[in-house]
């Protein structure tokens, strides 16, 4: 299936085509002195070595997926570190596009900075959707390409139209991977960006990616948003549900360690 495509806008059609598909790819809405601002900020973050321990509740290792060395990968969140990134995760390009999904303004909810490196494990197949109380279902995720995703690097991948049939696991509150066996017959979307491209999909849209087997990183912004309408801005409550969640799920001997910072 061809990927949807547009540059700057969204459109009538690419808005039935998200509706449809469950994501749409909006080509070059940022641009590269846009892109080299946000790669210089996440090259700057990355010299935070002091916010990298297994502890703080802001960052997540993968292992490699050869020799299972814990690689750095995630910071959730980031905007708070990063007032260049902050600034494109409002800039009206976006949230006008979003505007255009939602049929009302976007509010920022969740952003992680993924950074994919060489080496790095894949992400297992999911939906963002977690049956918690205040967890909106008008969540969608914005992938904002730093380097391009391709095969080799383990592009996030979508399965066009399995959205439609909602949550697909238990809504018990806890985070599951989803089944191969469950989306038998449809084919993933590989997300093919490059700097500036932006992909949007929902909460209900399965995803996954493939362990990155280039010598490249993987660098995108993943900023996830909510309608107005459905909890107004509620990203501090997300993050206190988000660290209260770690802490109860974390083995309680050692659950006092953990910090965010
Ligand atoms: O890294 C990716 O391609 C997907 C990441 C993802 O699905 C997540 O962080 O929830």
């Amino acid at each position: 299936m061809a990927t949807a495509t547009l540059n700057a806008t969204l459109d009538g059609a690419r808005h039935a085509h998200y509706q449809r598909e469950g994501y749409v790819v909006l080509r070059g809405l940022f641009t590269a002195a846009d892109v080299d601002e946000m790669s210089a900020e996440s090259d700057r973050l990355l010299e935070r070595v002091d916010l990298m321990t297994p502890d703080n509740m802001r960052i997540r290792f993968k292992p490699h997926v050869d020799t299972g060395q814990q690689l750095f990968e995630v910071f959730d969140p980031f905007v708070d570190l990063a007032p260049v990134c902050l600034r494109y995760a409002l800039d009206r390009r976006l949230l006008d596009a979003l505007a255009n999904i939602y049929g009302e303004e976007a509010c920022l909810f969740k952003d992680k900075l993924i950074y994919k490196p060489p080496g790095s494990a894949g992400a297992h197949l999911h939906q963002d959707y977690i049956a918690w109380p205040r967890f909106p279902k008008s969540f969608l995720t914005v992938v904002v390409a730093i380097d391009p995703f391709d095969s080799d690097n383990g592009c996030t991948e979508v399965f066009p139209r399995v959205h439609r049939h909602g949550y697909l696991s238990p809504a018990d509150g806890k985070h599951y991977q989803l089944d191969d066996a469950v989306l038998a017959g449809v084919e993933p979307t590989p997300l093919l960006l490059a700097p500036g491209d932006v992909a949007i999909f929902g909460c209900f849209t399965p995803h996954r990616s493939a362990a990155n087997r280039s010598a490249r990183w993987r660098r995108g912004l993943f900023l996830s948003y909510n309608a107005a309408s459905e909890g107004g801005r509620q990203r501090d409550q997300h993050y206190q549900d988000f660290h209260a969640w770690l802490r109860d799920k974390h083995p309680p001997a050692t659950r006092d360690r953990l910090y965010f910072r």
